[in-house]
């Protein structure tokens, strides 16, 4: 169920704007509107869940990280690409819907920050 002042159930119904990528019955992937790196798509569930702890759909997860690559494909993303799961406030999750990072286009470091 989509989830009151959530910006990503708003994005899903069509109330926000953003650029869609692809979209099937359970996900969608857009453009961050604050790109981290030459590509920056998120891969967003249309169902509303808080974190990764709180989603226990298995599947839905792994049709996501499928799409991800796929996606990573189609932009190009051939020298590599990170994937990102931002899990709490210690981790800088700053909205509350789960979502997966697609990264790339540049050189990552790693640890992360
Ligand atoms: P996180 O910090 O892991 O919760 O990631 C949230 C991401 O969402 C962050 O990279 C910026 C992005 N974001 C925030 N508001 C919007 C918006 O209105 N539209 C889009 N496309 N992305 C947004």
């Amino acid at each position: 169920m989509a989830k009151q002042n959530c910006i990503f159930c708003q994005i899903i119904a069509g109330e926000l704007k953003a650029t869609i990528l692809w979209e099937d019955d359970s996900a969608i992937a857009i453009r961050d509107l604050y790109p981290q790196a030459p590509t920056h798509l998120l891969i967003i569930p249309k169902e509303h869940y808080t974190d990764i702890t709180e989603c226990k759909d298995g599947l839905l997860i792994g049709n996501m990280l499928k799409q991800a690559a796929s996606l990573a494909s189609q932009e190009d993303l051939s020298n590599g690409f990170r994937l990102i799961i931002n899990t709490g406030p210690q981790a800088g999750q700053t909205v509350a819907h789960l979502h997966i990072h697609l990264l790339g286009g540049r050189n990552m470091q790693w640890p992360p920050g």
